[in-house]
Protein backbone atom coordinates (compact mmCIF):
# COMPACT_ATOMS: atom_id res chain seq x y z
CA UNK A 1 0.00 0.00 0.00
CA UNK A 2 1.67 3.43 -0.91
CA UNK A 3 1.74 6.18 1.62
CA UNK A 4 0.62 9.22 -0.59
CA UNK A 5 1.06 11.09 2.83
CA UNK A 6 4.97 10.41 3.29
CA UNK A 7 5.55 10.80 -0.46
CA UNK A 8 3.71 14.23 -0.69
CA UNK A 9 5.93 15.26 2.46
CA UNK A 10 9.39 13.56 1.08
CA UNK A 11 9.38 14.46 -2.85
CA UNK A 12 6.18 16.34 -3.27
CA UNK A 13 6.92 20.22 -4.55
CA UNK A 14 3.24 22.49 -4.44
CA UNK A 15 1.83 23.02 -7.24
CA UNK A 16 4.04 20.85 -9.50
CA UNK A 17 4.93 17.42 -8.25
CA UNK A 18 1.55 15.80 -6.25
CA UNK A 19 1.60 11.68 -5.49
CA UNK A 20 -1.68 10.03 -5.73
CA UNK A 21 -3.88 7.04 -6.46
CA UNK A 22 -4.35 5.89 -10.15
CA UNK A 23 -6.10 3.81 -12.29
CA UNK A 24 -5.87 0.02 -11.54
CA UNK A 25 -4.76 0.64 -8.15
CA UNK A 26 -1.41 2.26 -9.28
CA UNK A 27 0.10 5.12 -7.81
CA UNK A 28 1.03 7.72 -9.76
CA UNK A 29 2.84 11.18 -10.07
CA UNK A 30 1.76 14.22 -11.60
CA UNK A 31 3.68 16.98 -13.32
CA UNK A 32 3.03 19.99 -14.18
CA UNK A 33 5.30 23.30 -14.18
CA UNK A 34 5.31 26.54 -16.30
CA UNK A 35 6.61 24.17 -19.84
CA UNK A 36 4.02 21.63 -19.55
CA UNK A 37 2.27 18.95 -17.56
CA UNK A 38 2.91 14.92 -17.39
CA UNK A 39 1.68 11.84 -15.44
CA UNK A 40 4.17 8.97 -14.61
CA UNK A 41 3.06 5.55 -13.17
CA UNK A 42 5.42 4.52 -10.27
CA UNK A 43 5.16 0.66 -11.51
CA UNK A 44 8.58 1.05 -14.28
CA UNK A 45 8.31 4.41 -13.96
CA UNK A 46 5.87 4.55 -16.54
CA UNK A 47 5.96 7.69 -17.86
CA UNK A 48 2.09 8.00 -19.45
CA UNK A 49 1.39 11.16 -20.78
CA UNK A 50 3.30 14.29 -21.62
CA UNK A 51 1.78 18.19 -23.19
CA UNK A 52 4.19 20.47 -23.32
CA UNK A 53 2.53 24.05 -22.86
CA UNK A 54 0.58 25.57 -25.63
CA UNK A 55 0.91 21.82 -28.02
CA UNK A 56 -0.97 18.95 -28.17
CA UNK A 57 -0.04 15.44 -26.74
CA UNK A 58 3.01 14.11 -27.50
CA UNK A 59 3.25 10.99 -25.56
CA UNK A 60 -0.20 8.41 -26.89
CA UNK A 61 -1.99 6.69 -24.08
CA UNK A 62 -4.38 4.23 -25.19
CA UNK A 63 -7.95 5.06 -24.34
CA UNK A 64 -8.16 1.45 -23.81
CA UNK A 65 -5.48 0.68 -21.67
CA UNK A 66 -5.75 -1.15 -18.44
CA UNK A 67 -3.91 -0.61 -15.41
CA UNK A 68 -3.25 -3.34 -12.90
CA UNK A 69 -0.11 -4.16 -11.19
CA UNK A 70 2.03 -5.94 -12.70
CA UNK A 71 0.44 -5.59 -16.27
CA UNK A 72 2.68 -3.34 -18.70
CA UNK A 73 0.40 -0.05 -19.70
CA UNK A 74 -0.24 0.20 -23.76
CA UNK A 75 1.20 3.14 -24.30
CA UNK A 76 3.38 5.62 -22.96
CA UNK A 77 7.03 5.03 -22.16
CA UNK A 78 7.41 1.51 -21.20
CA UNK A 79 11.14 0.62 -20.14
CA UNK A 80 12.21 -2.45 -21.72
CA UNK A 81 14.72 -3.93 -19.70
CA UNK A 82 16.91 -5.91 -19.04
CA UNK A 83 16.27 -7.82 -22.44
CA UNK A 84 14.68 -6.89 -25.34
CA UNK A 85 11.31 -9.09 -26.99
CA UNK A 86 10.91 -12.39 -26.01
CA UNK A 87 13.52 -13.84 -23.53
CA UNK A 88 16.56 -15.50 -25.58
CA UNK A 89 16.06 -18.76 -23.80
CA UNK A 90 12.99 -18.58 -21.76
CA UNK A 91 10.20 -18.18 -23.48
CA UNK A 92 7.84 -18.60 -20.21
CA UNK A 93 9.74 -14.75 -19.17
CA UNK A 94 7.86 -11.86 -20.33
CA UNK A 95 8.74 -10.03 -23.48
CA UNK A 96 10.65 -7.24 -23.24
CA UNK A 97 11.92 -8.18 -19.64
CA UNK A 98 10.40 -7.20 -15.95
CA UNK A 99 11.18 -3.29 -15.54
CA UNK A 100 7.77 -2.29 -16.94
CA UNK A 101 5.24 -4.31 -14.03
CA UNK A 102 7.51 -3.90 -10.78
CA UNK A 103 7.13 -1.32 -8.57
CA UNK A 104 9.92 1.29 -8.57
CA UNK A 105 10.91 4.08 -5.81
CA UNK A 106 10.76 7.71 -5.78
CA UNK A 107 14.69 8.73 -5.14
CA UNK A 108 14.39 12.37 -5.67
CA UNK A 109 12.46 15.17 -6.72
CA UNK A 110 13.62 19.09 -7.98
CA UNK A 111 12.68 21.48 -9.98
CA UNK A 112 15.70 22.61 -12.15
CA UNK A 113 17.00 26.28 -13.58
CA UNK A 114 14.73 26.95 -16.17
CA UNK A 115 11.65 25.76 -14.59
CA UNK A 116 11.86 21.82 -15.45
CA UNK A 117 10.81 19.48 -12.93
CA UNK A 118 13.45 16.39 -13.00
CA UNK A 119 11.74 13.18 -11.37
CA UNK A 120 14.67 10.64 -9.94
CA UNK A 121 13.53 6.79 -9.81
CA UNK A 122 15.06 3.03 -9.01
CA UNK A 123 13.85 0.03 -9.76
CA UNK A 124 13.29 -1.83 -6.24
CA UNK A 125 15.24 -5.41 -5.61
CA UNK A 126 13.02 -8.28 -5.57
CA UNK A 127 12.67 -11.67 -4.80
CA UNK A 128 10.41 -11.67 -8.38
CA UNK A 129 13.03 -9.49 -10.18
CA UNK A 130 16.30 -11.18 -8.67
CA UNK A 131 14.67 -14.89 -9.62
CA UNK A 132 14.27 -13.24 -13.19
CA UNK A 133 17.98 -11.86 -13.47
CA UNK A 134 20.64 -13.22 -10.79
CA UNK A 135 22.98 -10.00 -11.22
CA UNK A 136 23.17 -7.63 -9.37
CA UNK A 137 22.09 -4.90 -11.28
CA UNK A 138 20.70 -1.74 -10.53
CA UNK A 139 18.58 0.47 -13.08
CA UNK A 140 17.54 4.01 -12.23
CA UNK A 141 15.13 6.36 -14.90
CA UNK A 142 15.98 10.51 -14.43
CA UNK A 143 12.78 12.01 -15.91
CA UNK A 144 12.97 15.70 -17.19
CA UNK A 145 9.44 17.33 -17.36
CA UNK A 146 9.64 20.55 -19.50
CA UNK A 147 8.99 22.10 -22.95
CA UNK A 148 10.97 19.05 -24.10
CA UNK A 149 10.71 15.32 -22.28
CA UNK A 150 14.25 13.55 -21.30
CA UNK A 151 15.01 9.96 -19.84
CA UNK A 152 18.12 8.98 -18.85
CA UNK A 153 18.07 5.31 -18.15
CA UNK A 154 21.03 4.19 -15.95
CA UNK A 155 22.30 0.49 -15.59
CA UNK A 156 25.00 0.51 -12.77
CA UNK A 157 26.52 -3.08 -12.86
CA UNK A 158 27.67 -4.20 -9.15
CA UNK A 159 28.53 -7.24 -9.97
CA UNK A 160 32.14 -9.24 -10.31
CA UNK A 161 30.96 -10.39 -13.21
CA UNK A 162 30.21 -8.83 -17.01
CA UNK A 163 26.20 -8.39 -17.89
CA UNK A 164 24.64 -8.30 -20.90
CA UNK A 165 21.45 -6.38 -21.42
CA UNK A 166 19.37 -5.13 -23.77
CA UNK A 167 16.81 -2.21 -23.28
CA UNK A 168 14.31 0.04 -24.50
CA UNK A 169 12.27 3.27 -24.15
CA UNK A 170 9.39 2.00 -26.24
CA UNK A 171 7.88 5.26 -26.72
CA UNK A 172 4.54 5.71 -28.12
CA UNK A 173 4.15 8.53 -30.33
CA UNK A 174 0.66 10.54 -30.86
CA UNK A 175 0.30 11.88 -34.33
CA UNK A 176 -2.61 13.12 -36.35
CA UNK A 177 -3.23 9.87 -38.78
CA UNK A 178 -0.21 7.50 -38.93
CA UNK A 179 -0.92 6.94 -42.52
CA UNK A 180 0.46 10.78 -43.32
CA UNK A 181 3.70 10.58 -41.23
CA UNK A 182 7.08 10.25 -42.22
CA UNK A 183 9.78 9.12 -40.04
CA UNK A 184 13.64 10.71 -41.13
CA UNK A 185 16.87 9.50 -39.78
CA UNK A 186 16.82 5.89 -40.65
CA UNK A 187 17.88 6.12 -44.28
CA UNK A 188 20.33 3.48 -45.61
CA UNK A 189 20.36 1.85 -41.89
CA UNK A 190 20.02 -1.75 -42.18
CA UNK A 191 17.41 -3.22 -40.27
CA UNK A 192 15.41 -6.63 -39.48
CA UNK A 193 11.85 -6.83 -40.67
CA UNK A 194 9.81 -9.22 -38.00
CA UNK A 195 7.01 -8.73 -40.86
CA UNK A 196 9.11 -10.68 -42.96
CA UNK A 197 10.72 -13.58 -40.93
CA UNK A 198 13.50 -11.11 -39.28
CA UNK A 199 14.76 -10.70 -42.70
CA UNK A 200 18.06 -8.28 -42.71
CA UNK A 201 17.15 -5.31 -45.18
CA UNK A 202 18.34 -1.82 -46.18
CA UNK A 203 15.95 1.28 -45.40
CA UNK A 204 15.80 3.58 -48.63
CA UNK A 205 14.17 6.93 -48.03
CA UNK A 206 12.54 8.13 -45.02
CA UNK A 207 9.72 4.99 -43.24
CA UNK A 208 6.35 5.15 -44.00
CA UNK A 209 3.31 3.06 -42.56
CA UNK A 210 0.84 1.80 -44.43
CA UNK A 211 0.28 -2.26 -42.85
CA UNK A 212 1.68 -3.83 -40.10
CA UNK A 213 5.32 -2.30 -39.40
CA UNK A 214 7.72 -3.91 -37.00
CA UNK A 215 11.44 -3.27 -37.77
CA UNK A 216 14.69 -3.59 -35.43
CA UNK A 217 17.14 -0.82 -37.32
CA UNK A 218 20.47 -1.32 -36.18
CA UNK A 219 23.55 0.84 -36.23
CA UNK A 220 20.93 4.11 -36.08
CA UNK A 221 22.47 6.69 -33.27
CA UNK A 222 21.14 9.86 -35.56
CA UNK A 223 18.33 11.65 -34.40
CA UNK A 224 14.44 10.63 -35.77
CA UNK A 225 12.13 12.84 -36.68
CA UNK A 226 8.64 12.39 -37.00
CA UNK A 227 6.73 14.94 -39.19
CA UNK A 228 3.45 14.88 -39.18
CA UNK A 229 1.77 17.50 -41.36
CA UNK A 230 -1.69 16.78 -39.60
CA UNK A 231 -0.90 18.41 -36.79
CA UNK A 232 1.98 20.82 -38.47
CA UNK A 233 4.79 19.26 -35.92
CA UNK A 234 8.10 17.64 -35.98
CA UNK A 235 8.42 14.94 -33.49
CA UNK A 236 12.85 15.41 -33.12
CA UNK A 237 14.12 12.29 -31.43
CA UNK A 238 17.35 12.55 -29.89
CA UNK A 239 19.39 9.89 -28.24
CA UNK A 240 22.97 8.73 -26.80
CA UNK A 241 23.92 5.61 -25.84
CA UNK A 242 20.94 3.39 -28.07
CA UNK A 243 22.22 1.45 -30.79
CA UNK A 244 19.24 0.07 -32.45
CA UNK A 245 15.80 1.79 -33.18
CA UNK A 246 12.60 -0.16 -33.09
CA UNK A 247 9.52 1.29 -35.79
CA UNK A 248 6.37 -0.27 -35.05
CA UNK A 249 2.81 0.53 -35.67
CA UNK A 250 0.38 -2.70 -34.91
CA UNK A 251 -2.15 -1.94 -37.63
CA UNK A 252 -5.69 -3.10 -37.74
CA UNK A 253 -6.10 -6.53 -37.07
CA UNK A 254 -2.96 -7.04 -34.32
CA UNK A 255 -4.58 -4.20 -32.56
CA UNK A 256 -7.33 -5.67 -32.08
CA UNK A 257 -6.17 -9.05 -31.33
CA UNK A 258 -4.29 -6.81 -28.62
CA UNK A 259 -7.53 -5.58 -26.86
CA UNK A 260 -6.15 -2.76 -25.26
CA UNK A 261 -5.70 -0.09 -28.28
CA UNK A 262 -9.35 1.19 -28.21
CA UNK A 263 -11.65 1.70 -31.61
CA UNK A 264 -8.94 2.48 -34.40
CA UNK A 265 -6.18 3.52 -31.72
CA UNK A 266 -3.57 2.51 -34.68
CA UNK A 267 -4.30 5.23 -36.44
CA UNK A 268 -2.86 7.99 -33.70
CA UNK A 269 0.23 6.36 -32.61
CA UNK A 270 3.48 5.54 -33.89
CA UNK A 271 6.75 3.51 -31.93
CA UNK A 272 9.84 5.08 -32.25
CA UNK A 273 11.89 3.02 -29.78
CA UNK A 274 15.24 3.92 -28.47
CA UNK A 275 16.92 0.90 -27.93
CA UNK A 276 19.70 -1.90 -27.67
CA UNK A 277 18.02 -4.91 -29.37
CA UNK A 278 19.41 -7.37 -31.47
CA UNK A 279 22.79 -7.11 -32.69
CA UNK A 280 23.12 -4.56 -30.37
CA UNK A 281 23.17 -5.36 -26.96
CA UNK A 282 25.11 -4.09 -24.59
CA UNK A 283 28.06 -5.62 -22.44
CA UNK A 284 28.94 -3.82 -18.85
CA UNK A 285 32.15 -4.56 -17.01
CA UNK A 286 32.16 -5.39 -13.22
CA UNK A 287 31.55 -1.36 -11.60
CA UNK A 288 30.27 -0.26 -14.97
CA UNK A 289 27.33 1.68 -16.17
CA UNK A 290 25.08 2.08 -19.37
CA UNK A 291 23.22 5.32 -19.69
CA UNK A 292 20.01 5.27 -22.37
CA UNK A 293 19.01 9.04 -22.98
CA UNK A 294 16.48 10.18 -25.09
CA UNK A 295 15.08 13.88 -25.78
CA UNK A 296 11.93 15.00 -27.38
CA UNK A 297 11.50 17.95 -28.51
CA UNK A 298 8.23 19.27 -31.06
CA UNK A 299 9.37 21.40 -33.46
CA UNK A 300 6.97 23.12 -36.22
CA UNK A 301 6.43 22.40 -39.54
CA UNK A 302 5.23 25.02 -41.80
O1 LIG B 1 8.67 -3.03 -30.12
C1 LIG B 1 7.80 -3.72 -30.99
C2 LIG B 1 7.28 -4.96 -30.27
O2 LIG B 1 8.32 -5.83 -29.96
C3 LIG B 1 6.21 -5.62 -31.14
O3 LIG B 1 6.69 -6.82 -31.71
C4 LIG B 1 5.02 -5.80 -30.19
O4 LIG B 1 5.14 -7.03 -29.51
C5 LIG B 1 5.21 -4.60 -29.29
O5 LIG B 1 6.63 -4.58 -29.03
C6 LIG B 1 4.35 -4.54 -28.07
O6 LIG B 1 4.76 -5.45 -27.14
P1 LIG B 1 3.96 -5.50 -25.73
O7 LIG B 1 4.68 -6.57 -24.96
O8 LIG B 1 4.07 -4.16 -25.08
O9 LIG B 1 2.54 -5.83 -26.08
Amino acid sequence: MTDFSALNARFGLSGQVVFKPGPGGLAVVEVANSQGVATMALQGAHVMTWVPRGQKPVIWLSRAAKFAPGKSIRGGVPVCWPWFGPHATVAALPAHGFARTVPWEVIGAQTLADGATRLDFRLIQSESARAQWPHATLLESHVTVGAALEIDLVTRNADRSAITIGDALHTYFEVSDVRLVTIRGLEACPYLDKMDGGKRKQQTGPVTIGAETDRIYLDSSADCLIDDPGLKRRIRIRKRGSHSTVVWNPWIEKSVKMGDFGENGYLNMVCVESANAADDVVTIAPGGEHHLWVRYEIEPMN
